[in-house]
């Protein structure tokens, strides 16, 4: 009777512990699941680093820096569009294109293409500028859903300084 009792709790011991542990690995690999499921939908994003919102710069080269997550940058030269990678438009004073089929070139301001996380714009003149900078795809057009910031500064000094100083040293 003994033996049979013992048997009969080791069974159960055993039970237990195998039920605990399938449940724990079951929940570890729902886990994991769910990282890469987050991983692989997570959203491509652009922030500007630098300047930030409202700041005073000094007029002449302004640097935009930005950072980019989730999105690998490519150069564009003749690939054909692919989820999750594309290039940079840097745009200063320009209105942020949002026509989904059309390359995402502003009709007014400045623009550039990049796959570098800065850009320099020169001669910038003494004011009011906005400094905006967008995901685009391979083809130019820009990623859906837009993915762009905007920045608002104010550069100071002499307008045409830059201007007078290239003639002097020129
Ligand atoms: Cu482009």
């Amino acid at each position: 009777m003994t033996r049979l009792l013992r048997l009969l709790i080791f069974t159960l011991v055993i039970g237990c512990a195998t039920l605990f542990s399938g449940a724990v690995a079951q929940e570890y690999g729902s886990g994991m699941a769910a990282n890469q499921t987050a991983n692989q939908t997570a959203e491509a994003n652009v922030t500007i680093v630098e300047p930030m919102e409202g700041a005073n710069v000094t007029a002449g080269n302004v640097t935009v820096s930005v950072n980019v997550t989730n999105f690998t940058l490519v150069e564009p030269t003749g690939q054909p569009n692919a989820a999750g990678e594309g290039h940079l438009h840097y745009y200063l004073d320009a209105p942020v294109p949002t026509n989904e089929s059309a390359p995402a070139i502003p009709e007014t301001g400045g623009y550039v293409i990049s796959t570098n996380l800065s850009y320099t714009w020169e001669n910038v003149t003494a004011g009011e500028h906005n400094l905006s900078v967008q995901l685009v795809n391979n083809d130019h057009t820009p990623l859906i859903p837009l993915v762009f910031e905007t920045v608002n500064v104010t550069a100071e000094g002499n307008a045409t300084g830059n201007g007078t100083m290239a003639n002097i040293t020129a």
